[in-house]
């Protein structure tokens, strides 16, 4: 009888341990490459748990180059006007397929790698974008020729295209942290995919030939290049329902964060009702997007991040909390990345950056949007050991 007794009892905790065992398993975010680092799968799991504390604010080319300077070490305008930098940091591979030396932006890719490791060193994040050239025709990125079945097996650009995804993971690899880790970071392959403008793009590809592009390309990266310290994400650019948002979704076995790409405009000297009616609508069509990205995220168990944005030469002074803020605060979101600051451009006469500088209209008001609790930037993130 005794022994029966005990049977059970073990029986019941065996179950016990099994089911809080499963539960911890099924919990777990499970990246796409099963042979992800260690670094890689602990960054996805934190990002997630991260989504309780905030939005970290992401800037491109943060550390390169600012409205006015160049390559000063330590300098960023983020930094110059909030005393902190950024929590994410976005760099362009483009260029990175032909074995340049710098990206299509001039950027070195060698200091492109030390400003990795740096983020990485402080615990920051990085994420990648490419803009790769069109392949068949050897234009830029926008050349938005028919490429993608000349790239695919069978075509005649395959081997070359194999060739250029090696350079990108040759480079990829080679990021490595002071700890000697690789250094995970947040891929972007062929983003805006719904846009026009690229030759990955809406006009020049069957919702078909793109998917069969993204899966070609991370498995050839994943399998035949041996690349373990990546983060795949998915992006598109504005859309209006969520069947237009996961048309070209690859799959939950491609994916590991869903993502859109969505600016403000205004038509160049606009009054101030133009101003205000893009505003409001930039503010519902957020709204919108983030609400099908919040609810498709969920269905699909992947990372939601708000991967592009930002109102070019920031002509609104609050634009930051009024705008911004106020459409982003109600969602999880991993981050919100605003795109470079160029500065003055010679060709179309006029300024390109998206962050405020020392000094910018808009910096009393990004300075509100820094002391927002649940707007993150390094200083926040620095201490949360995200890949341990
Ligand atoms: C665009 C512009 C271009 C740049 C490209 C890739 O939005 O900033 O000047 O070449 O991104 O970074």
């Amino acid at each position: 009888m005794l022994k029966k007794i005990k049977t059970v009892k073990y029986l019941l905790l065996l179950n016990f341990v099994l089911l809080v065992g499963y539960q911890s398993f099924a919990q777990e975010h499970q990246l796409i490459d099963e042979k992800a680092t260690l670094e890689t799968k602990k960054l996805y799991q934190n990002l997630f748990r991260l989504l309780d504390k905030g939005i970290m604010f992401g800037h491109q080319d943060d550390l390169a180059y600012g409205v006015e300077w160049k390559y000063q070490e330590g300098r960023s305008d983020i930094y110059d006007v909030v005393k902190d930098y950024p929590a994410v940091f976005g760099w362009d591979l483009g260029h990175i397929e032909h074995k340049s030396k710098n990206n299509l932006d001039t950027v070195p890719f060698k200091k492109i790698k030390g400003y990795i490791k740096k983020v990485y060193d402080h615990g920051g994040i990085n994420t990648l974008s490419w803009h790769m050239d069109n392949p068949m025709t050897g234009g830029l990125a926008w050349d938005n020729t028919k490429a993608i079945a000349s790239v695919l097996p069978g075509g005649k650009n395959n081997k070359d295209y194999k060739e250029w995804l090696k350079r990108g993971a040759k480079f990829i690899k080679r990021l490595r942290g002071s700890d000697g880790k690789h250094i995970p970071v947040l891929l972007r392959p062929f983003h805006e995919l719904n846009g026009n403008w690229f030759w990955w793009g809406k006009e020049s590809a069957t919702a078909e030939e793109y998917i069969n592009l993204y899966k070609y390309t991370v498995d050839y990266l994943m399998n035949e290049q041996h690349v373990h310290n990546i983060i795949y994400i998915y992006n598109t650019n504005s859309f209006n329902t969520a069947a237009e948002f996961t048309e070209r979704y690859p799959g939950d076995n491609y994916a590991d964060v869903m993502s859109f790409d969505n600016y403000q405009f205004t038509p160049k000297n606009a009054n101030d009702t133009v101003v205000q009616a893009s505003l409001q609508s930039f503010k519902n069509q957020i709204n919108n997007s983030l609400s099908i990205l919040d609810s498709v995220s969920k269905v699909h168990r992947k990372l939601p991040t708000f991967a592009e944005t930002g109102y070019a030469t920031i002509p609104v002074s609050n634009w930051w909390t009024a705008s911004l803020w106020d459409v982003i605060k109600d969602y999880k979101l991993s981050y919100v990345l605003v795109w470079r600051n160029y500065g003055w451009q010679e060709k179309e006469q006029n300024f390109h950056y998206y962050a405020p500088y020392a000094g910018h209209l808009s910096s009393a008001d990004f300075q509100k949007f820094y002391k927002l609790k649940r707007t993150l930037f390094q200083s926040d993130i620095a201490n949360e050991n995200l890949y341990k």
